[in-house]
């Protein structure tokens, strides 16, 4: 049983600033030994990003919008070209047009739906399938989700249904790539002040209200999401897959 990821390569995509879930996991994984590739979305996130990604020491940087195939096939071919291999891929990203996390979820637009599933699950099923021709040695792959997706939390709306086709994509991902000793699973973790959470309408009540009724009295901070990135990378959970995992102090059990 080890932690280690050493002699591992790892990519992780989603990381915008530092307070990113994807730069706690990329810090952790590179604490344990991995060599990491990192990508961040655009041109509008390039400098502070890059300046991020090149603080890891080895850590190289690239762009990719993963709702364009030619953008995901030039750094996957980038990425066999410097390393050759892959163990870990880290997906840590979602979207949904601003609208539709606002109003009534009965007015989700075609193109909001179309938006949010394709850049939050179809981008999974498409980064596995690159992956998975790196990892001849067998591999880890993550993604994040969260509770909205199995109980319904006002106004995260289309995304919840978007991460309830993330659970199931994890679910059959981990079946047909179990064969080749690539395992899929994904951490649903409790609200974070990340950018993708701070524009959200009630945010701080939902934290006070998460702090107050987790077993743990607390909020999630997002080095524990890290740690646990970690964990499902690595040996020391080998026979763990098709899993979600919950890092939300305990929350999601809780009836009343
Ligand atoms: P974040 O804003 O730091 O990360 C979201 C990332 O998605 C950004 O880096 C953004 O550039 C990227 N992204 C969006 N559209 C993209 C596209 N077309 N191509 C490439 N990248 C794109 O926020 P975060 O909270 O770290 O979010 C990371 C993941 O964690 C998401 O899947 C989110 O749903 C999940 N999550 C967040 C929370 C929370 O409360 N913050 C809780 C549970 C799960
Ligand atoms: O998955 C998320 C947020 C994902 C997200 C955030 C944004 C904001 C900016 C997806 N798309 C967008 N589009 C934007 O234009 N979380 C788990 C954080 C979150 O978002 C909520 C939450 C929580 C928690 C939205 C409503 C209610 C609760």
């Amino acid at each position: 049983m080890s932690f280690c990821l050493e002699g591992r390569v790892a990519v992780v995509f989603g990381v915008a600033n530092k307070r990113s879930i994807a730069w706690s996991i990329a810090q952790a994984l590179h604490q344990a030994g991995a060599r990491l590739a990192i990508t961040y979305q655009n041109e509008r996130l390039e400098q502070e990003a890059r300046d991020l990604i090149l603080s890891l020491p080895g850590a190289e940087a690239f762009m990719c919008d993963v709702s364009k195939d030619e953008d995901i096939g030039r750094v996957f071919s980038e990425l066999e070209g410097r390393y050759g291999k892959l163990h870990v891929l880290v997906h840590s990203l979602a979207f949904a047009p601003a609208e539709e996390l606002k109003g009534d979820f009965l007015n989700t637009s075609r193109e909001g739906f179309r938006m949010a599933h394709d850049v939050s699950v179809y981008s999974l099923i498409a980064l596995a399938r690159a992956a998975a021709r790196l990892m001849a040695e067998g591999g880890s792959i993550l993604t994040l989700t969260y509770y909205g997706a199995e109980k319904v939390v006002p106004h995260y709306n289309v995304m919840g249904v978007a991460k309830a086709a993330l659970e199931c994509s994890v679910r059959y991902l981990a079946s047909e790539l179990g064969a080749r000793k690539i395992r899929v699973n994904a951490i649903s973790a409790g609200p974070i002040k990340t950018l993708a959470a701070r524009g959200i309408a009630g945010l701080g009540e939902m934290l006070k209200s998460h702090a107050e009724r987790s077993p743990l009295k607390r909020n999630v901070d997002v080095h524990e999401v890290g740690s646990v990135g970690v964990f499902l990378a690595s040996e020391a959970s080998s026979a763990i897959t098709g899993e979600v995992m919950y890092v939300d102090c305990g929350y999601n059990i809780m009836g009343y």
